[in-house]
C-alpha cells in the first residue's frame, strides 16, 4: 500500500482535525477543486468545524481537469494538508471537512446532479476561475456564442457548464418539490453574486421560462469577497510539504498567511458559521470586493504583465526591483484607491502597505505568468472600472494605461528577447489574430482597444485612452518594461 497521510502518522506540528469526521454532511457541493478552494473555503468550514459541533462538509466536484488530484484525494480518505508560509515560520493544518468528491469524468454526469439536487444540499458554491461563468466580461451578461454555452442549450438535461449544472440541479429540486440551495460565487469578479445569478437566469430563460421564474423567486446568489494569495502547486511545493508533513501530499497547497472573507449574508437553506473562523457577514459585499479587485488584483495584473516582459518569473521577484515596488504603491494609492467609495473610518493606505507586504513575502512563488493568465477576463474588472473613473473626474491614469499596455504587449506572445509566450486566455484565438495582423506595431492599441467584449466603447474609443495607452505601449517597444516602469518612479524617490 502506498504511504499517504491517511495511512501513515504525520509530524507532530501538523495540526489535526480534532472532531469527528464521521457525522459531517456533504450541505455544499463545491465546484472547482483548485488551489484556492482547498486554503480558503475549505480551510474556514475546517475551522468551525474544529471551534463548534459543526456538521457542514463538502463534496468536491471538478468539473474540467484535475481527475487525477480527485484520485489521490479518495486514496487519501479525502483529508489533505495547508502549509500557510509566512516570512519566516510555516504553520501546516490539515483539512477534514471533506467528505467525498465527484467528477463527471469519473462518475458521469448524472451523479454530479444528484449530489447537487440531494435535499441535504443547501449551498452550490464555486471557484471556476472568471470564464466558468461563460459571461461577456464587460457586461456581465451570459455569453451566447460561448462553446459550452451553446452546448448545453442544445442538451440542458447533460450539462459541462458550470452554469448548465446549475439550472438542471436546480430544475431537479423544482420537479422533486425541494428547496432549492444558494449559489456561492468565490471568485474573483466584481458583484460576483450578481453575475452568477445573471448568467443562471439568463441560461434557464432559454430552457424553460417557469424554471427562471422559480429561481427567481426561490434562489439566493449572495456577493462574496475573497482574499488568500494561493500560488499553483510545483514539485517544489510538494517537496516541502512532504518534508513538513512526513509523508508526500499530492493534494497540499502552500499559501500565504493573510485570509479574509466577506460574505453577503442571504442563504436560503442555512450556512456554517463561517464567522467563527474570522469571515465577515455584511449586507453589502461591493465596497470590500471593489477594493481588493482595484488595489490587489489590478496591482497584481500590472505587476504581472510588467514584471513577466522585465524577466522576472515571481511576484516576489518584482518587488524586490525597488522601480516595481514604488509604482505599484503608487498604483494602489493614486491610481486605483481614489476610484473606491469605502465605509467611513476604512484605511487605503493601510490596506495598501499590507498589499505591498503581502506581494513582497519571498516564500511564496507566485508566477507572473499564474496572474497572467485569463487577461481578458480579468481587465474588465481590475483596471476598466477605475480607468473609467478617471476618465470622469479627468484625471491621470498614467498606470492603468500602462498596465493595459502591459497586457497588449504581452500577448503578442513574443517577449522582450524575443522568446515565444504561453499565452492562456479563452479568448486567445481573437486577441492573437489581431495582434498577428499589426505585428509589434502601436497600432494594435485602438484595434484591441475596440474588442468590445473586454472595453466598453466609453473607454475603448475615447481617444485619450487611445493615446495614453498608445504611448505606454511604445514605450515598452523602445525601451522594455523595466525601464518604462522606472520612468513612473516620482523623480525625487527614484534620486
Ligand atoms: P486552479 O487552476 O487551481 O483551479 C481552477 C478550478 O476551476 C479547477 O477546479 C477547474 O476544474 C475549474 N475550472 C476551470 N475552468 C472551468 C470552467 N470553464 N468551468 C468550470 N470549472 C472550471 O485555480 P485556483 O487558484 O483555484 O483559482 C480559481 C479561482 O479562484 C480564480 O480564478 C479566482 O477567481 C479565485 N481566487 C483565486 C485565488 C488564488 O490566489 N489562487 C485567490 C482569490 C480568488
Ligand atoms: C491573482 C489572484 O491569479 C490572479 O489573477 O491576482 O488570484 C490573487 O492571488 C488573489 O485574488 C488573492 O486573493
Amino acid at each position: 500500500m502506498t504511504k499517504n497521510i491517511a495511512n501513515t502518522a504525520v509530524n507532530d506540528h501538523v495540526s489535526l482535525p480534532d472532531y469527528k469526521r464521521s457525522t459531517l454532511v456533504s450541505r455544499i457541493v463545491h465546484l472547482g477543486f483548485g488551489a484556492f478552494h482547498r486554503a480558503h473555503q475549505a480551510l474556514f468550514t475546517d475551522e468551525v468545524a474544529r471551534n463548534s459541533n459543526s456538521d457542514w462538509g463538502i463534496c468536491e466536484v471538478n468539473l474540467f481537469g484535475g481527475e487525477e488530484l480527485v484520485a489521490s484525494l479518495r486514496a487519501q480518505d479525502h483529508l489533505y494538508t495547508v502549509a500557510e508560509k509566512g516570512g519566516d515560520n510555516t504553520l501546516v493544518k490539515m483539512i477534514g471537512v471533506v467528505t467525498e468528491s465527484l467528477h463527471p469524468e469519473m462518475d458521469g454526469v448524472d451523479a454530479v446532479l444528484e449530489k447537487m439536487a440531494a435535499p441535504e444540499t443547501a449551498i452550490v458554491s464555486m471557484t471556476i476561475t472568471e470564464k466558468g461563468y461563460c459571461a461577456d466580461p464587460a457586461t456581465g451578461t451570459l455569453d451566447k456564442s460561448n462553446g459550452l454555452i451553446m452546448t448545453d442549450l442544445a442538451n440542458p438535461t447533460s450539462p459541462r457548464s458550470a452554469i448548465g449544472y446549475i439550472v438542471q440541479a436546480l430544475r431537479l429540486r423544482r420537479d422533486r418539490g425541494l428547496q432549492p440551495f444558494t449559489v456561492l460565487s468565490c471568485d474573483n469578479i466584481q458583484e460576483n453574486g450578481h453575475v452568477a445569478k445573471a448568467v443562471v437566469l439568463e441560461f434557464a430563460g432559454l430552457v424553460d421560462v417557469e424554471l427562471q421564474q422559480w429561481i427567481q423567486e426561490q434562489v439566493t446568489f449572495p456577493s462574496t469577497m475573497v482574499d488568500r494569495i494561493v500560488p499553483a502547486a510545483t514539485e517544489e511545493m510538494f517537496t516541502e510539504i512532504a518534508e513538513l508533513v512526513g509523508v508526500s501530499d499530492p493534494c497540499g497547497i502552500a499559501c500565504e498567511p493573510f485570509r479574509q472573507w466577506v460574505i453577503e449574508d442571504n442563504f436560503v437553506a442555512g450556512r456554517p458559521n463561517w464567522n467563527l473562523a474570522g469571515a465577515e457577514f455584511v449586507e453589502d459585499v461591493r465596497p470590500y470586493e471593489e477594493m481588493k479587485l482595484r488595489m490587489l488584483n489590478g496591482s497584481h495584473s500590472f505587476l504581472a504583465y510588467l514584471g513577466y516582459l522585465a524577466g522576472y518569473p515571481f511576484i516576489s521577484a518584482t518587488m524586490a526591483d525597488p522601480a516595481y515596488k514604488q509604482v505599484a504603491f503608487d498604483m494602489m494609492m493614486k491610481g486605483q484607491a481614489p476610484s473606491l467609495n469605502m465605509p467611513e473610518g476604512t484605511d487605503l493606505e493601510n490596506y495598501a502597505r499590507l498589499l505591498i507586504d503581502r506581494f513582497t513575502n519571498p516564500s511564496l512563488k507566485h508566477q507572473t505568468w499564474q496572474i497572467a493568465m485569463d487577461g481578458s477576463q480579468k481587465i474588465p474588472q481590475r483596471l476598466v472600472p477605475s480607468l473609467q473613473y478617471h476618465l470622469n473626474q479627468g484625471s491621470a491614469f498614467t498606470w492603468q494605461a500602462l498596465g493595459i499596455a502591459g497586457w497588449m504587449r504581452y500577448i503578442s506572445g513574443q517577449d522582450e528577447s524575443g522568446k515565444a509566450i504561453d499565452v492562456c486566455d479563452p479568448m486567445v484565438n481573437e486577441l492573437q489574430a489581431i495582434c498577428d495582423e499589426h505585428g509589434l506595431n502601436v497600432s494594435v492599441v485602438p484595434a484591441l482597444l475596440a474588442v468590445e467584449k473586454i472595453f466598453p466603447a466609453s473607454v475603448g474609443q475615447n481617444s485619450m485612452v487611445i493615446d495614453a495607452v498608445s504611448t505606454a505601449y511604445q514605450s515598452l517597444l523602445d525601451h522594455g518594461a523595466r525601464t518604462t516602469v522606472a520612468a513612473l518612479v516620482p523623480k525625487q524617490e527614484a534620486a
